[in-house]
């Protein structure tokens, strides 16, 4: 017969309870602190890439009176945006493998050792759920998928800053043990475990971690043929074909969701351009911005979905539509849409961006009149824009 273990309690003498699960009660040997930093060095990358590429979308389609967004070179927003949604998507697999990677340590006991302890405790409440909801929304809003209702571009903003400033609390708390488990010693000691115990069945970290990026390959080689034309056949998981949709470019608002149909179709079309500097508003019609000189680009619409589509405008220069007008040298303009409701009926221009003979009104796209979806009769185009800002169915430029 066996002594039956001494209850703990009345009789015996008082040990620290410990609680039923702890870190050590999960086994997998690839819930350690050396495959959660190289997670966490992967995640840093694609969040902080990210998160630059947002802000920078946000200060163009918001720009506060320091900020002069060039129209040079033409393809950088296209770029720029195409990044944010590629790191993004990318970033899905890695958090998902990096929270469980380390939700063990949840359990840690005691659970407060310091204040520092718990700060960097509580701070991981705002960075997982703030992760979470990023990478939620971002690919809701690309899928057009609004099951909620804030709105997408100021909410996905500011969560933004609040996880980015969890992660670096988080990181701060980290690097110690970051710089430890990537560092020499660290590897050494890997190698020498790995070498002792080598995983009787199961995936090694070696392997967890190519299954990680090999997840992470797929998805961006499955979506990014949407900005990116040699891999246009490839992006059977993005949401838009760079060429599908009427005149061979995407449609991201039709005419007819716009209520525009019959505004745009009217004879009595008129472009207006009033506001500062002009004594009396200037109206012409559609023939009269015809027999002004036509110029012609080759421009993106670089939607902030991360699409992109090239096409070749014709048209006619709004610097020249604002000289005609007698605007005044230097301007703003804001240009107004026939659409009436809408967040995107209006877009600003910057001085470089009126300065920019690319910078078109343009009535005619691959040489063919322009398609009612496409903004018929008159859209504005220029480059290094973002798509929001390529405003539809112009009816005015105000200058400011
Ligand atoms: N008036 C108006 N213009 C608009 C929009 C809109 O909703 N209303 N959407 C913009 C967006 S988000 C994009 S990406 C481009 C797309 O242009 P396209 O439909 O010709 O491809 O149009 C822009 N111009
Ligand atoms: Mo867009």
């Amino acid at each position: 017969m066996t002594a039956a273990p001494a209850a703990p309690g009345r009789a015996g003498p008082r040990r620290p309870r410990r609680p039923p699960v702890t870190e050590e009660t999960f086994e997998s040997p690839l819930h350690d602190r050396r495959t959660a930093a190289l997670l966490g060095v992967a995640l840093g990358v694609s969040f902080g890439v990210c998160f630059l590429t947002g802000v920078v979308s946000h200060l163009i389609q918001n720009p506060p009176s320091w900020f002069l967004w060039p129209a040079r070179p033409v393809w950088l927003y296209r770029v720029s945006q195409g990044l944010h949604v590629a790191t993004g998507i990318a970033a899905i697999p890695l958090l998902l493998a990096k929270l469980w990677v380390a939700y063990p340590r949840l359990w840690t006991w005691p659970p407060v050792r310091s204040a520092a302890h718990l700060v960097e405790r509580a701070s991981l409440v705002p960075l997982v759920a703030g992760s979470l909801f990023m990478l939620f929304s971002g690919v809701a809003n690309i899928a057009r998928w609004y099951p909620w209702r804030f709105s997408f571009p100021i909410t996905h903003y500011w969560v933004a800053w609040i996880t980015m400033g969890a992660l670096v609390t988080h990181i701060a708390a980290k690097l110690g043990t970051t710089r430890h488990e990537l560092g020499r010693r660290g590897r050494a000691r890997a190698a020498s475990a790995a070498a002792a115990a080598p995983p009787a069945d199961g995936l090694d970290r070696r392997g967890f971690l190519a299954t990680v990026a090999a997840a992470a390959g797929v998805l961006t080689v499955a979506t990014v043929g949407q900005t990116l034309r040699p891999l246009q056949r490839l992006a059977l998981l993005a949401p838009r074909r760079p060429r599908a949709g009427p005149q061979g470019v995407p449609v991201n608002k039709t005419a007819g969701g716009a209520r525009v149909l019959v505004a745009a179709q009217s004879p009595a079309y008129r472009l207006v351009v009033e506001g500062r500097g002009i004594a009396t508003p200037v109206s012409l019609s559609l023939d009269d911005l015809r027999a002004m000189p036509q110029r012609q680009a080759t421009l993106p619409i670089a939607c902030v979905e991360g699409w992109s589509s090239t096409a070749t405008w014709r048209g006619v220069p709004v610097r020249d539509v604002l000289a005609r007008a007698g605007a005044p040298p230097r301007a703003r303009v804001r240009v107004e849409s026939l659409q009436e409701g809408g967040a995107y009926r209006t877009s600003p221009l910057n001085r470089k961006q009126i300065a920019d003979a690319d910078t078109l009104l343009a009535m005619e796209l691959f040489g063919e009149p322009l398609h009612i979806d496409h903004g018929f009769p008159v859209r504005l185009i220029g480059p290094n824009r973002p798509g929001v800002q390529q405003t539809k169915w112009v009816a005015k430029l105000v200058v400011r």
